[in-house]
């Protein structure tokens, strides 16, 4: 895992070529205020020297009208993001948290959502006052104080999108302010981005009315079909025909971040692609790293691909008793999975994966690093 050096990278920023994106979809209102946010804290760690990790989280959504009422989206709830960002900050890192709005967030992960609502870790006392149930108090006390560190220095950023185009500006604008960290920047890519997107040109105004697919009528007035939306002869079908996003990992890599160490994820739900396909991904982008995970069992096992290196399998332990591993792909029956699965939903398997991934790509952070200042030296 090579860093390129600073002539092998682009001096001018390519533009992202499929139907030049930027120029045809606006940015959203919040980048102005989201550009000052990511300024100050970028220059406050580039002055302490500290390494900034760029952790990206949950799905993007497509909005299917512009006054939003139908949206196509994506499954994830943003527990990878949110748990990695908590492992960086322990390992040191000052970490740009950009996610999708109201999807998990580090450290009130813990307390949220349906599973664990955090009005069942709470207790009334004698007096009448609201208090941590005793048989939380020392975990909650834990979390409380790495938030409030977290808070206190400085160290964590939430920034929030919630769809395609705000995801794909803020990523841009991000990384571009990240550029005179130079190699101590990682782009830790784990949000789930939608392959396809509806172009703002193409995107109607308003709800997109049921009855009236073929002929919309607005103001008594028939009009033309809602830009975007094509219907089948019948009339009674939705055909919603969307352009396929733009490669911006390759943008990123080449002229955003040429200096940053890039880490992407592939999710794939057949087995059988998964290793190819991060190969692929590698490949195509050039970057430094492609996580793979399946959708079944991205809690438990994941591979890391990287270019001249063998893949290596991380695996939380099967039955609680067994070890992690790291290395080979452990051969493992359905039913260890299942076993594993009920012991993590069951609280009896505590250790989660990010806890292993984390380190594992610090390790190949800082050798990046040592890397990249050794050629700078030799230059
Ligand atoms: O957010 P979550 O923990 O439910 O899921 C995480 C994940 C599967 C979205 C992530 O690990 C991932 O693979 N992200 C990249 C997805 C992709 O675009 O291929």
């Amino acid at each position: 895992m090579e860093p390129r050096t600073p002539t092998e990278a682009s001096d001018t920023l390519p533009e992202i070529k499929q139907n030049s994106y930027f120029d045809d979809n606006a940015p959203p209102k919040v980048l102005d205020s989201y550009r000052k946010l990511g300024k100050a804290f970028v220059s406050d760690h580039l002055q302490s020297g500290r390494r900034v990790v760029l952790v990206t989280s949950g799905g993007t959504t497509v909005p299917l009208e512009n006054q939003t009422v139908r949206f196509i989206d994506n499954f994830s709830a943003g527990t990878r993001g949110a748990t990695s960002a908590e492992y960086f900050l322990e390992n040191g890192y000052a970490v740009i948290f950009l996610h999708r709005q109201y999807s998990l967030l580090p450290y009130s992960r813990h307390y949220s959502h349906s599973t664990n609502c955090f009005l069942d870790y709470m207790a009334e006392a004698l007096n009448g006052e609201v208090m941590v149930n005793p048989e939380y108090q020392q975990k909650m006390l834990g979390v409380l104080r790495k938030y409030n560190a977290a808070k206190n220095e400085n160290k964590l950023l939430l920034l929030s999108y919630t769809t395609i185009n705000e995801y794909l500006w803020e990523l841009k604008e991000l990384a571009m302010l990240m550029r005179p960290l130079g190699p101590k920047a990682l782009f830790y890519l784990a949000a789930a981005v939608s392959d396809f997107f509806l172009p703002k040109d193409r995107v109607s105004e308003h709800k997109i009315q049921s009855s009236d697919i073929k002929q919309p009528v607005t103001n008594g007035a028939p009009t033309s079909e809602p830009k975007g939306i094509a219907s089948t002869a019948s009339g009674k079908k939705l055909m919603i025909d969307l352009d396929p996003v733009p490669k911006f990992l390759k943008t990123l890599v080449d002229g955003w971040a040429p200096e940053g160490m890039i880490v992407s994820f592939k999710l794939e739900t057949d087995p059988s692609l998964l290793v190819s396909k991060a190969h692929q991904a590698l490949d195509k982008y050039s970057h430094h790293l492609v996580i793979g995970n399946l959708l079944s069992t991205r809690k438990f096992e994941v591979v890391f691909a990287a270019p001249e290196r063998e893949e290596q399998w991380i695996t939380v332990p099967v039955h609680r008793r067994v070890k992690s591993v790291t290395g080979a792909r452990p051969n493992l029956s359905a039913k260890d999975w299942q076993t594993t699965e009920q012991e993590w939903l069951r609280g009896e398997q505590e250790l989660e994966i990010e806890s292993l991934i984390v380190p594992e790509v610090v390790k190949m952070h800082k050798e990046f690093i040592e890397k990249s200042q050794e050629i700078k030296a030799e230059d």
